[in-house]
Parts: C-alpha cells; sequence; structure tokens
C-alpha cells in the first residue's frame, strides 16, 4: 500500500524547496507529492496510467515509483531518508533508502521520455544521485563535487533528462559512497524500448532485483559501514532467504531477469532445470550473435545482466548466487572445521560445566539447518527455511523460480509448492548394495597406495642440564 505524505508538513518547512541553478525555471510550487511504500512485499507490475504504454517490470520484494506527467514531462519525486528494512521475517534492519524503503523504487521509462527528478535530502549528511549507465548532460551526472554541488540535509535538487537508450540501469548516490551504500542506497531502472526493437524481445514475465550485501553484528540494527569483505548478510533488494519472494510464472513464459550487483564482491547468479542467455548489459542489449546458453552468469561489481529464458519445464527450481558463502546468512568464519573431531569425551567433561553445551560439525554443518538455536535478537539463522521435503538450508542469496501450467497470465501469487508426477522424484533404494569397483593404480606414482612397514621410532629427550629440576 501507497502512503502518501504532505511533503511540506514532512519536511516541517514551508517552501523549503531549493532547485539547482541550471534548472530553476522548474516551478518549485509543481513539485509532486512524494509517494512513501513501506512494505517489503513485491508489489504487482504498476501498468502505465499515462504515457507510451510498455510492459512493466515486477521488482522483488520491491516496487515501482509512480510519476506526475506534467506538460510531457515524467516527473518523480525521490526522497533520501533513514528506513527500517525487514531483511527476512525475524530481523530488521535500520537502512538508508529512498521513499521508505532500500533499496528506493524502481524507475520505469520509455525510449525518448524526457523525465525530471525532484531529490529531496532528509538525511544526516549530504547526498547525490548517479543515474549509472545513462546517456545524459554532464551536469546531470550526479558526481557530487565534480559534476554539482552536493545536496545539503534538508535541500531538494532537480535533475532533468531524456532516456536516449532502452536498456536496465541502477541509480545511487556519488557522495560518500562507501557509507550511503553499504547504508543500502540503490535503486533499480528499467528503460523499456519504444515499439519493437531489433535486439528486445517481448517477454511475459520481466524480473528484477540488486544484489547487496550488509554487515550487521548479531543482536543490533545498523550496518557496519567500513566493512570491505567480510559481510554477513548478502542480499537481494535488501532481503535474505528465506525473506526473499520466489518468482512466479507460467509455463511456456518468456521470462526477463534483469540483477544489477552494487555489492563489494561478484556474484554468479545460477538458475536451476533451464539455460538463458544474457540479453543485454548495462550498456544496452547485446547483439543477438553474441549470446550463448548458460545456466550461471558471473555479475561482476558495477554491472548489470539482463538474461532471457523460457520456462518450459515445470517444478520449483533453485535460483541463487553460486558462492556458497552467499547462500548462508549470519555466521562466524573463524570457526574450526569439526568433520572426523570425535568430541565424546570432551562433550561429557563440558555439559558436566554447562549443561546446555551444544557440539557442532563433526558430522558436516548440515545438523545447523534443523536445530532449534538460541540465537540473539533481530539475527538470523545461518542456515534455515523448510521446503516439502524437510530444511532447505540455505540463507542470503537464495530464492526459487516456480513454473507452474496453471498459473494465470498475469497471476504472481505463490503456487505453494511443486507435487512432483509419480515416478519423476529421487528415491531410497532398499535392495541389495554391492561393494563399489575401486579403481586401484599400480603405476608410477610419486605416492605408492602401498603402504610401507612402519618402524618405531625411539625418541630420548633431553631437557637442559642443571637446576633442581632433572629430565626424566
Ligand atoms: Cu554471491
Amino acid at each position: 500500500m501507497f502512503n502518501r505524505r504532505r511533503f511540506f508538513k514532512s519536511l516541517g518547512i514551508a517552501g523549503g524547496a531549493v532547485a539547482a541553478a541550471s534548472v530553476s525555471r522548474v516551478a518549485m510550487a509543481a513539485l509532486p507529492e512524494p509517494i512513501i511504500q513501506t512494505t517489503p512485499d513485491t508489489m504487482p507490475p504498476l501498468v502505465p496510467k499515462d504515457g507510451r504504454p510498455y510492459n512493466p517490470v515486477v521488482t522483488l520484494n520491491g516496487w515501482t515509483l509512480p510519476w506526475r506527467m506534467n506538460k510531457g514531462v515524467k516527473e518523480f519525486h525521490l526522497v533520501a531518508e533513514p528506513v527500517i528494512r525487514e531483511i527476512a521475517p525475524g530481523m530488521k534492519a535500520h537502512l538508508w533508502g529512498y521513499n521508505g524503503q532500500s533499496p528506493g523504487p524502481t524507475i520505469e521509462v520509455v525510449e525518448g521520455d524526457r523525465v525530471r527528478f525532484f531529490v529531496t535530502n532528509k538525511l544526516p549528511e549530504h547526498t547525490t544521485i548517479h543515474w549509472h549507465g545513462q546517456r545524459l548532460p554532464n551536469g546531470m551526472d550526479g558526481v557530487g563535487g565534480l559534476n554539482q554541488k552536493q545536496i545539503d540535509p534538508g535541500k531538494t535538487f532537480v535533475y532533468e533528462f531524456v532516456a536516449r537508450r532502452p536498456g536496465t540501469f541502477m541509480y545511487h548516490p556519488h557522495a560518500d559512497e562507501m557509507t550511503q551504500m553499504a547504508m543500502g542506497m540503490m535503486g533499480f531502472w528499467v528503460t523499456h524500448p519504444k515499439g519493437s526493437h531489433p535486439l528486445i524481445d517481448p517477454v511475459d514475465r520481466d524480473f528484477c532485483f540488486l544484489l547487496n550485501a550488509y554487515d550487521i553484528d548479531p543482536g543490533s540494527a545498523t550496518p557496519k559501514v567500513n566493512t570491505m569483505i567480510d559481510f554477513n548478510l548478502w542480499t537481494w533488494n535488501s532481503r535474505a532467504f528465506p525473506g526473499i519472494d520466489t518468482l512466479n510464472v507460467r509455463k511456456g513464459d518468456r521470462v526477463r531477469i534483469r540483477i544489477g550487483n552494487l555489492t563489494m564482491t561478484n556474484h554468479p547468479i545460477h538458475l536451476h532445470g533451464h539455460e538463458f542467455v544474457v540479453s543485454g548489459t548495462d550498456g544496452g542489449p547485446t547483439p543477438k550473435g553474441s549470446r550463448w546458453p548458460e545456466v550461471t552468469t558471473d555479475v561482476a561489481v558495477g554491472q548489470m545482466r539482463q538474461v532471457d529464458f523460457l520456462a518450459d519445464e515445470e517444478g520449483d527450481w533453485a535460483f541463487h548466487c553460486h558462492k556458497s558463502h552467499h547462500t548462508m546468512n549470519a555466521m562466524g568464519h573463524n570457526v574450526p572445521t569439526m568433520i572426523g573431531v570425535d568430541h565424546r569425551e570432551i562433550v561429557s567433561k563440558i555439559t558436566s560445566l554447562i549443561p546446555e553445551y551444544m557440539v557442532m560439525g563433526e558430522r558436516g554443518m548440515a545438523d545447523m539447518g534443523e536445530m532449534e538455536m538460541q540465537i540473539p535478537d533481530n539475527t538470523l539463522p545461518m542456515m534455515t527455511g523448510a521446503g516439502p521435503y524437510g530444511p532447505v538450508e540455505m540463507g542470503g542469496m537464495f530464492t526459487m523460480l516456480k513454473v507452474r501450467r496453471d498459473q494465470k497470465p498475469g497471476d504472481y501469487k505463490d503456487p505453494g509448492w511443486y507435487k512432483q508426477p509419480e515416478g519423476t522424484q529421487a528415491f531410497e533404494w532398499t535392495g541389495a548394495l554391492t561393494e563399489p569397483a575401486r579403481f586401484k593404480s599400480e603405476g608410477r606414482q610419486s605416492m605408492s597406495l602401498k603402504e610401507t612397514p612402519k618402524k618405531e621410532v625411539e625418541v630420548t629427550v633431553k631437557k637442559p642440564a642443571g637446576g633442581a629440576h632433572g629430565g626424566h
């Protein structure tokens, strides 16, 4: 649901808006009212009510910002402000974002549209907006200090340009970037082609989301902004599994997924059950002759990738980052590997002192997925999520593509779990087991398979002589 807030009332000052000198011709009295959204639910596509028609996108756990048409110009109002974002049920983060959310709302326009952005700064420090990937006049590029003055707290600046080429873009501050992006300031931008385009095929469903990451200590709510590598929450649109909505499609749909990366590392994004092609980057649609089938595409830092595929296999297909640490929630990395370690003796000693002591990891870490362990307030279990057959043992950048033959066109609701047809699911073998014939090498290897006979080695230890303590 949209909440409308009175702009001047919320700023607490009457007529407090100040325009950039270069666009002072814009009548401030005509400032569009900002539209605020506070739920992290995936909103249905925003079908354009005016302007040129297009097939709208669906932002995972996000929404598209409505505009106002003013004498042929699409006017938007972005408010940079502190927000509270639910990362997944059970954890809320204190972030910075736009219009009530991190990421901010998706901007959707059509190639050739003239767009005007009113950007109000309600942060405690200055900011700007850079329109990543756009062709625009240099003074609209948003690098604070280089292309424009910083937008000080309480001020409103105006950006205006023509969306010259169709494609997949994003926006983010270019002012105290490390802090402001670590706090969640970013948003998606899609410029739809006007009419048919030789390199942009029509699709039935078009999804988008940003890759972002946070370092929030368990029990706290504000990201540590100086973290460079060791983030503990890997998120899509500031949501972690099981908080990321599923991508629900109808069997036979042509599907497009657009992904942008504003984290500090690359993410190989992997889809199960289907092959896709990279149909576009932030540089625009890719030439058709350059496309080859993939099931994983790496999205490097600062890049966008747009993939297209035909959803022709029914089921619940995992869709995730292939870095296995990125499908985990908050975890410590300085933990020794305990696989194969027999704790039994030490455990009985410890539990006599600390009755609730738990042994972890001597048979792998899968136990973590089903354990009912006490965790601090406001954090997420490392591995979580229950599927129809037990714990999914995932976190972070993980969700599912759900393909159903009876999903109605235009219906984005979660259809529930897929029921595999009889005889099409992996099953337990209950027949006799024979020993596998293992390969034995007798060849010239640097290390022989044959054991060399052990020689008893006797060691005599001599401690330094002298003093009262003699050696044994
Ligand atoms: Cu990743």
